[in-house]
Parts: C-alpha cells; structure tokens; sequence
C-alpha cells in the first residue's frame, strides 16, 4: 500500500496545550507520526512517499474563504497584534446572541474560528495544514488512477474541522476533502467511516445535508467525550441528506465485543447503501491504554478491524486522525493496514 506524509508536519509543534486547566506538552505531537514510520518500515511497509503540490481547488470548494484566509494570516496577524505567545483562543461568541458578524481584531476573529481551544497555532501551523491535506489529496490521485488503497499519514489530523472552525487538533478536514475529490472525480457515493474514539464532528458538519456522501462514525458517547456537542445516534442527517448519517456512541470501558458490532453494523449499512468509494477517518485513539479516550481495545483488535474494512472491497483512502498511547500508536495503525490487506 502507498503510504504518503509530508516531513513538514514538523512545522505544527506548540509549545502547550491547555488541559485541565494547565498547560501540557500537546498530546498531538510530531514524534507520532515518528512511531508510524518506524512501525511501517519494520512491517516491509515501504513504499513511503512525499505528496506532490498541495491543490487548492477541492480545499476552497468545501472550506469557508475567510477562514482559510484566517489560517493563512493569522500567526502574522497575531504578531502584529503585538501578542508574545502562540495562538489561544479566550473568546467564544455568546449563544444564540451573536449576529455572525467577524471581528477585524485578531484575538476576536480566533474566538469565532475556534471550537475548543486546547489547540493553538504556531508560525508553522498553516503550512503543516497544507502539507497534511496535500497527503490526503495525493493518496485519493493514487487510489483514482487505480490502486486499491493508500494510507495518508496526516499530521496535524482533520476530523474535527468544519467549514469554518479549527479544533480538537485539526484545521482542514483531510478526509472530507479526499471524500469530495472522489465524487469530483466520479464516483457517484462515497463513504467516510470515522473510527478514531472521538465523533468527527467536523466531517459530519460538513456532509449533514448531502445524500452523496454518507458518514458513519465510531466514538465515545458525546454526553461523557470529546467533542460533547455532537454524536448523538439519532443524529441522522437532514434534508437530501437523510439517513446518510451514522453515529455509534459508546459508553465508558467500551471493549471490542460491542465495538466490532457497531463497525459491522456501519459496514453493512455503507454497503446496502451502494458507496463507490471509502475513506477512512483512522484514529487508534479507541485502544485501552490511550491517555485522553476510555474505549478498551487491544493492539490485536486494530488487526481485526483493519480485515473488516478489507472485506468491503471498496478502493480506500486512509487519513490518519489520533491516537495518543505514544509507544502503541505505531502498532495500532500499521495493524489496521496489515489487517485491510490482509482481507
Ligand atoms: O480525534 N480527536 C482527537 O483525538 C482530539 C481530542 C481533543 C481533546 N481535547
Ligand atoms: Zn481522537
């Protein structure tokens, strides 16, 4: 399988993220995709590649102009602005009051393009952002020429982007964008299956009212997790987009039994559905030992999952999300792959 990553993932580093009210070295970190790599290449997984220009084109046609052009300006705004640190939000727009109408001043422009602020930018934010979606973007080329599968390892991750807002550790929604590529390159249904532990609330957003791409999700319960707001099982998209929604949250000490049975579930219902293409949300943030999750799986559940999406026999773009277990990361996500191409 070809696996594409940009080594300017490394330009995305803040130096903290705000966690229980202190200040951490941020969970989603460059040495991750360090693990990756090393897994990858002791398992013969070798045919490892840069991606080629980022295009702009799908990333507009999906994403709000005046945020991207907020990402792109924003660390130069934000030092002109006289401010010392990275990138924080402090300003959240009153519910239900707001009017919608965006600040020129740059601390109150982050307030209204930001959802959780425990993600900050830094000088080399919105490069690694384009270095991560130019990742997806090639792997979703490869898989339209004709291969099978490819995995983009992106770093910094997607799902949690919407249209319009960065957090949760994503700005541009990687896996939304190679989904809607693929119906731009003709196929007529595509699929996002979301198995990192937290909902891709990002994703959903951006698809709740299109009947071309269905989105199903595998996640803790948003009443106890990340991202708390959406994830809701009868969330199942609206207008056109109708039953083209799938979530699956799951309680505390979720183990592999009743998590396996929610992806067959999702499997079977993109199958009846008559997807042409799947991308995956891979995440491996669901294992037992992942420090900010509370799923159970074993290192040898990714395995058994990775061979259920095989079976589906659709052509596959994988966009890597979380996963924190630092030391298990690597094993978690090179077994989702083996388990694919073993199907
Ligand atoms: O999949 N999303 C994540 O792993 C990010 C969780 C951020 C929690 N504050
Ligand atoms: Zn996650």
């Amino acid at each position: 399988m070809r696996i594409i990553y940009s080594e300017d993932h490394r330009l995305h580093f803040p130096q903290a993220e705000l966690s229980g009210g202190q200040f951490v070295t941020p969970f989603e970190r460059p040495s991750r995709v360090e693990y990756v790599l090393n897994r990858l290449r002791e398992r013969k997984l070798t045919d490892i590649c840069a991606p080629g220009p980022v295009d702009m084109a799908p990333v507009q046609a999906l994403l709000d102009p005046g945020y991207l052009s907020f990402l792109e300006t924003a660390w130069d705004d934000w030092k002109a602005a006289g401010m010392a640190g990275e990138i924080i939000a402090a300003n959240v727009p009153a519910r239900g009051m707001h009017l919608d109408r965006i600040p020129d001043n740059i601390d109150g422009k982050v307030g209204y393009y930001c959802h959780a602020s425990e993600t900050a930018i830094t000088q080399g934010t919105w490069a690694a952002a384009l270095s991560s979606v130019a990742s997806a973007q090639s792997a979703q080329r490869h898989v339209a020429a004709g291969a099978d599968s490819a995995f983009a390892l992106c770093r910094p991750p997607g799902h949690h982007a919407t249209a319009d807002q960065y957090g949760g550790y994503c700005f541009i929604n990687n896996a939304a964008v190679v989904a809607d590529m693929f119906r731009i390159s003709g196929a007529t249904r595509v699929a996002i299956l979301d198995i990192d532990f937290h909902h891709g609330n990002g994703t959903q957003a951006l698809f709740y009212d299109r009947a071309d791409v269905m989105f199903a999700s595998l996640h803790g319960a948003p009443q106890d997790a990340y991202p708390y707001y959406l994830g809701y099982a009868d969330e199942i998209g609206k207008g056109a987009g109708e039953g083209t929604n799938l979530n699956y949250p799951m309680s505390e000490g979720t183990g592999f039994g009743a998590w396996a049975q929610a992806l067959d579930d999702a499997i079977a219902k993109i199958t009846a559905w008559g997807a042409e293409a799947l991308v995956v949300s891979l995440g491996v943030d669901a294992y037992k030992d992942d420090p900010i999750s509370f799923f159970r799986l074993e290192s040898d559940d990714f395995t058994d999952a990775g061979r259920r999406i095989g079976r589906m026999k659709l052509p596959t773009v994988f966009c890597m999300e979380g996963g924190y277990a630092i030391e298990a990361v690597g094993i978690n996500t090179v077994n989702v792959i083996e388990g694919f191409k073993d199907a």
